[in-house]
């Protein structure tokens, strides 16, 4: 049975409540090419949500492991392309997140490119799962988790300027390296892989960690969102109906 409330909230059927009884959590994908910003974008949500039971998930501790073989001629590995990620597993543990059970994420070694160093990282059930990575975009069922999904926007030049930085001082490479893979996998694959999944964003964020605006307005939006379903957390048997009159 329905009871009207202020023409706003009501109980609401059955099924349904049994559906939301833990309440989703909200589901941030964040995309965009390596080393465009994505990882301070993603900081940047998370300090502004401090208060907020937030987690952020990357794509990285879902790459596949190195065999052996392919570890003689590693320079040769495609790690931008979207079969270097273990998507099944990616998705398993999201719809564990989901239920509100706790999971255990690889943890991913860049220098072993091993993805079971010891201990796995435990994610508790959140309200808010920001999904961080270069392809997350790539997969419609991983698109089809996310309740919002930015896009952040760099040049080229300064891509790849942050990622000599970034690779020659925390991974410990030689800058030939860095520009060989760059020039062979990196612009490549963001042109054919990343790039065009673009399209799916709904918002994309030009000068990525710089843009405060942006994260201002993305982190209101968030907190409308989650005022909605902590409406629904105090009030599990009620919900809001969008149109007036429905009984
Ligand atoms: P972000 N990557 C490595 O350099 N080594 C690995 O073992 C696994 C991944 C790189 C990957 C991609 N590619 O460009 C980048 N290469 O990490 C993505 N080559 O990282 O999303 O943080 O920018
Ligand atoms: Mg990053």
């Amino acid at each position: 049975g329905f009871h009207q409330m202020d023409g706003l909230v009501s109980t609401r059927p059955e099924q349904m409540a049994e559906e939301e009884e833990h309440g989703q959590p909200f589901v941030i994908g964040v995309a965009g090419g390596a080393a465009s910003g994505k990882t301070t974008v993603c900081d940047m949500i998370m300090q502004q949500l401090h208060d907020q039971r937030a987690v952020v998930v990357n794509q990285d501790s879902f790459y596949h492991n190195v065999n052996e073989e392919e570890l003689v001629r590693v320079h040769d590995y495609n790690f931008d392309h979207p079969d270097a990620f273990d998507t099944e597993q990616l998705l398993s543990s999201m719809e564990k997140l989901r239920k509100g059970q706790a999971v255990d994420i690889p943890n991913y070694d860049f220098k072993s490119y091993k993805n079971n160093v010891f201990p796995p990282r435990r994610v508790n059930p959140s309200d808010v799962i920001i999904l961080e990575g270069i392809l997350i975009f790539h997969d419609p069922r991983v698109r089809d988790l996310m309740n919002m999904k930015i896009f952040v926007d760099a040049d080229a030049d300064v891509r790849l300027a942050r990622r000599i930085k970034r690779d020659t001082v925390e991974k410990d490479r030689d800058i030939a390296t860095v520009l060989d893979q760059y020039s062979k996998f990196v612009k490549p694959a963001f042109e054919d892989f990343i790039l065009p999944t673009k399209k799916y964003a709904d918002i994309i964020i030009p000068r990525g960690g710089d843009n405060h605006v942006a994260i201002d307005l993305i982190v209101q939006h968030i907190r409308t969102k989650l005022g909605q379903h902590d409406l629904c957390k105090i009030y599990p048997n009620l919900y809001v109906i969008q149109s007036t009159f429905q009984i």
